[in-house]
């Protein structure tokens, strides 16, 4: 079997004005699709970071993939990521998707879910089984909170429905999670906190914490907007609430002082377990973090860790240190849910739910035949089909290449965002509180 043709499908989808430490999403947020095709008429799917970079960094590597065979996966590899690069590989100043180190392991991942996807597809398998076999048949994912300002996302022309509303206090994250838990039946929660002052956002947690029960593990990310010392402030202030199979996640920034958080709460008597994306997103984080004692779970990806076998080293690794694993995500449509859930599903050690924003992407964007994903009690079991288990529908995917066409900007700048909408003056500024 050889790879004959790579179609590169840039698009765009609504987003809504959700907040983080970095700042605003966009009205749209930006996605590519990938599409082989091989000499016996197999094609081959994956979605990955959208945007000028990506997509040209898949075009240059057009001429290595045209003519391999799908197969030959470690050699592709070693091609486009062995490339000599210092340089900080964090997530701390900059989003996810727009760190230039890990743009060869982004492309190669595109590029791999692919080959998976069609050989999954020529042997009659799904992705899962073609990597080693599944765990799993389903795979739990949490509601991911958000706070937002009121909009559904899109431009005032094409303006999409506001499903959840404007969510900047606890008692909307309340609302908002109980409309998602009701839909999506999620069994554990993530809030993206980083936003409001600390003391709200505990109030968030406590809120939810008496809505839910202890028996819904609870998770913050403020994405590294805190302080040593406001990181422990929240460590104490919400020991009980992040027990029991919750997490911390980047609290504060780099391993060092996500190390030194974990030394005072320990010392208090706190043992709640840190989670890290943005600290912890490459191999030599990992052995680091464990001597710190900086983050006991890591959240892994496909798409910037480096496709799905490297996030099957990454459990394998972190299985061998001791450490858990969970999944990150970034704003995706159908294609990027069932890869995560297919490698997900083959990790034993991915025990925690995974992050998923697709609940804030809408029907209306969805480039799969069929419409989107269906959860049950909060979990994409694996479909009884090969590959992905999932096709393009194209008229869908000509409709986010006209958005994409459409829209004036090219990379995510959530900074930007935030000066356009919010506050004119708005800096990122490290520790925020
Ligand atoms: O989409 O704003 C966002 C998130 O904050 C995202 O960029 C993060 O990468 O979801 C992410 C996380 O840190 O877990
Ligand atoms: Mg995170």
């Amino acid at each position: 079997m050889k790879i004959t043709g790579l179609t590169l499908h840039p698009i765009a989808i609504a987003d809504p004005p959700l907040r983080s430490s970095y700042g605003l999403h966009a009205p749209f947020a930006l996605r590519t699709i990938v599409e082989l095709k091989t000499d016996d008429g197999v094609t081959g799917i994956s979605e990955t970071y959208g945007g000028e970079t990506q997509v040209n960094a898949l075009e240059a590597a057009r001429e290595r993939v045209i003519g391999m065979d799908p197969f030959q996966l470690a050699g592709l590899y070693e091609a486009l990521t062995n490339v000599k690069a210092t340089g900080d590989r964090s997530q701390t100043y900059m989003v996810p998707g727009e760190n230039p180190l890990d743009l060869p392991n982004r492309t190669f991942a595109a590029i791999e879910i692919a080959c998976l996807d069609l050989i999954g597809k020529a042997v009659g398998k799904p992705v899962c089984d073609v990597i080693g076999g599944r765990v799993r048949d389903a795979v739990s994912f949490s509601a991911y909170l958000f706070y937002k300002h009121a909009g559904g996302g899109g431009f005032s022309g094409d303006a999409y429905g506001d499903e959840y509303g404007e969510i900047l206090d606890p008692a909307a994250c309340v609302r908002s999670c109980k409309q998602m838990i009701d839909f999506y039946g999620f069994k554990e929660i993530k809030l993206k906190g980083g936003v409001l002052d600390p003391d709200i956002e505990i109030e968030s947690i406590k809120a939810l914490r008496r809505e839910f029960g202890p028996k819904v593990p609870l998770r913050i990310d403020p994405n590294c907007a805190w302080s040593v010392d406001t990181s422990v402030h929240v460590g104490e202030s919400l020991a009980e609430e992040l027990s029991d199979g919750g997490y911390l996640e980047d609290p504060c920034a780099d391993l060092e002082g996500m190390g030194e958080v974990r030394k005072r709460l320990l010392a208090k008597g706190i043992n709640t377990d840190f989670g890290s994306n943005v600290a912890v997103t490459s191999f030599p984080d990992v052995p680091k973090a464990k001597q710190l004692d900086a983050v006991q779970v890591v959240l892994s990806d496909p798409h910037y860790w480096g496709g799905m076998r490297q996030v099957q080293y990454l459990s394998h690794m972190c299985g061998v240190l001791g450490m858990g694993l969970s999944m990150h995500s970034n704003s995706h449509l159908g294609v990027s849910m069932m890869a995560m859930t297919h490698v997900a599903a083959t990790c034993p050690n991915l025990t925690y739910a995974c992050d998923t924003h697709y609940p804030w992407q809408t029907a209306k964007d969805e480039v799969i035949v069929g419409g989107r994903v269906k959860f049950v009690n909060g979990t994409v079991p694996i479909p009884d089909k090969p590959g992905l288990g999932v096709e393009l529908d194209y008229d869908q995917v000509a409709r986010g290449r006209e958005r994409y066409d459409k829209i004036p900007y090219r990379k995510r700048d959530d900074e930007a965002e935030m000066r356009k909408h919010v506050d004119p003056n708005w800096k990122r500024v490290l520790p925020r509180w």
